[in-house]
């Protein structure tokens, strides 16, 4: 588990944040073994110092970045590296917390300031920091050396899971031939993907906040534990203030529950004319060192809604919700997976014109301030964790499981607060006929109820319903399916009959809602054929018709949602079904409409105004 907290960096009248975005020195680790940085000790000195360095942008992907075939398609380590000057006043303040800070890099990584270590961290997804405070005052008149050794090696006990392959027939591949094996369709991006940044806290500090919401009548229940570090004797001061900025509940306690009259409630995205209202729950925590005191300031947002689940019916504020919306990427052209806030509000600005209120973080989790944007809007999220591509029956050991959990634990303890996240996804499409996925996803299904009580859990099966081992433990069942596509290439006449097919097994063995989690069909954009051949955009368009016709006569009884595969093209390995990349999305990887769009946007905004 995890021992502390991972509140978003922010500014506040006792904290400062210092973003180190931009132009970093770069290095691939090309020697045979990828070991060379580790046995020279690149971060003992200048990286410049040890061989030839490059630009490198951050946040973003590095494949993309370069003319090198070798680099977009490296696997091993590589190696960051800026340098950064300290305000004097933090440096000078020993009372002052210095933390840096990486929103996520992938996959593995290891860093160093001024040649010490000061943390590493596995998981590509999910942000991870260290007190630096001590080594910059150390010797406070050289600037501060960052080092960040950044592997993305995929293994059978990484999450996602991959495989090394090394090709010894010299009569076909060159010395030293290996290939990185995925089981999962997007490219592997690599490198620092999300903002890096130090920020400052006092000593004594607001380490972590949870809240839980619920509502009576009228009245709002806001339930909240702050945890504190570094203080003995801390007084807290907790407010609850509306988009006004009018306290409307405050305490002094640790833990409580905050009361709210008139409560104003959480909604989604066009199901109430104000979606997305925010409180703001001031944190102010204060304590004497003699002879002086300090104080921190943390301000949560806080979005007072209730999620349940019955046989039937998905309720937010016990009011039915129905999820038509998307799934998703990080991905976009040059960036890769690099944070991008163009590409951000352009794809907020596009789900809103399609009408979607809902999307899933396909197929890890996305940045923060993604979800933080999801909040202020009201889009709905299934938060799923990189648990994408469980297919080999090894990727369901010990070692697995182990690590999935403490995904799971690093993923609630980050996103636990956002209203927007619904539900958690524990994986797509493993191998969930297999024997051991039942103990696999009894457990990792209980661990993540025993995190957070209040949301449900879930996972996206593409299995035979009778034989899928992990459908009884979810709340929810999500499907995927690709009928006329994978199956019956061409037939588009046989929609009708496998969807129904698949919606009554489903309900049928296990009575519970249903959420269609992916559907879809490739569209090269410009692509034309009548009658519809595959690959064109009027194939696209006739999938998903024949698709919504079988949810609208199901959404009435259990189907409560369906999400389109895939928002957007985006980048995969190359392989012989990927024409540069999946296209499947409605809309292409530029964010330009294909046909599709036009389609979806008409129905969701049809949805929206019959399921209110
Ligand atoms: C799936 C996967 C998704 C793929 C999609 C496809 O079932 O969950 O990651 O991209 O199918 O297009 O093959």
């Amino acid at each position: 588990t995890v021992d502390s907290g991972m509140l978003f960096p922010q500014e506040s009248s006792s904290r400062e944040v210092k973003e180190l975005n931009g132009l970093w020195d770069f290095r691939a680790d090309k020697s045979p073994n990828r070991n060379q940085g580790f046995e020279r000790a690149w971060y003992k000195s200048r990286l410049a110092e040890t061989g030839p360095v490059i630009d490198m942008p951050v946040p973003a992907s590095y494949n993309d970045i370069t003319q090198d075939p070798s680099l977009r398609d490296f696997t091993g380590w590589v190696w960051y590296e800026r340098e950064v000057v300290v305000p004097a006043r933090w440096v000078a303040d020993e009372g002052t917390r210095v933390v840096l800070r990486v929103g996520s890099a992938h996959y593995y990584s290891i860093v160093w300031v001024n040649g010490v270590k000061v943390t590493e961290h596995e998981g590509g997804h999910l942000p991870f920091e260290a007190e630096i405070g001590s080594l910059i005052r150390k010797d406070p008149t050289t600037p501060c050396r960052i080092t960040i050794a950044v592997n993305n090696t995929l293994t059978l006990k990484t999450l996602p899971p991959g495989t090394i392959q090394y090709m010894s027939d010299r009569t076909k591949y060159p010395d030293g031939f290996f290939v990185q094996n995925i089981y999962f369709d997007f490219f592997n991006y690599a490198g620092i993907h999300r903002p890096v940044l130090l920020y400052t806290t006092p000593k004594a500090y607001v380490d972590d906040i949870t809240v839980v919401t619920d509502f009576l009548d009228n009245t709002g229940l806001v339930k909240y534990t702050v945890s504190v570090q570094g203080a003995t004797t801390a007084t807290l001061k907790v407010t609850l203030m509306d988009k006004d900025r009018h306290c409307v509940a405050s305490s002094s306690d640790q833990s409580g529950v905050l009361k709210v009259v008139d409560v104003k409630l959480w909604w989604p995205y066009l199901m109430h004319e104000n979606p997305g209202y925010l409180y703001s729950l001031e944190v102010r925590q204060s304590q004497t060192f003699l002879p002086r005191s300090t104080q921190d300031v943390y301000t949560l947002p806080v979005g007072i809604r209730t999620v349940n689940v019955t046989s039937t019916q998905f309720l937010i504020n016990n009011k039915p919700f129905y999820f038509h919306g998307v799934n998703k990427h990080e991905d976009s052209d040059i960036r890769g997976k690099g944070l991008d806030w163009p590409l951000i509000v352009k794809d907020f600005n596009l789900m809103k014109w399609l009408g979607a209120n809902s999307f899933r973080t396909s197929h890890y989790p996305y940045a923060e301030e993604i979800l933080q944007m999801c909040d202020r809007h009201g889009i709905v999220v299934i938060d799923e964790c990189p648990g994408v591509g469980i297919k080999d029956i090894r990727s369901f050991g010990n070692a697995s499981l182990t690590h999935h959990l403490a995904v799971m634990d690093e993923l609630v303890r980050r996103d636990k607060n956002h209203p927007s996240v619904v539900m958690w996804s524990v994986a797509n499409e493993p191998a969930a006929e297999m024997p051991p996925a039942e103990y696999y996803f009894k457990t990792l299904i209980k661990h993540t109820k025993g995190l957070d009580p209040t949301r449900p859990v879930t996972y996206i099966t593409d299995s035979n319903y009778a034989r899928d081992k992990g459908a009884p433990y979810v709340d929810v069942i999500c499907v995927n399916s690709y009928f006329s596509w994978y199956h019956d290439p061409g037939h588009l006449e046989v929609i009708p009959i496998q969807l129904n097919t698949q919606f009554e097994n489903w309900y049928g063995k296990y009575h519970k809602p249903i959420i269609q989690s992916e559907y879809g069909a490739d569209a090269v954009p410009g692509l034309h054929s009548d009658p519809p051949m595959m690959f064109t955009e009027e194939y696209q368009n006739v999938v998903l018709q024949k698709y919504h016709d079988v949810f609208d006569q199901k959404r009435k009884q259990y189907v409560i949602g369906e999400l389109i595969w895939n928002f957007a093209d985006f980048m995969t390995a190359q392989g012989i079904t990927r024409v540069v990349g999946n296209k499947k999305g409605v809309f292409t990887r530029q964010r330009q409409p294909k046909a599709a769009a036009f389609i979806l946007k008409e129905r969701y905004w049809r949805l929206a105004n019959e399921t209110g």
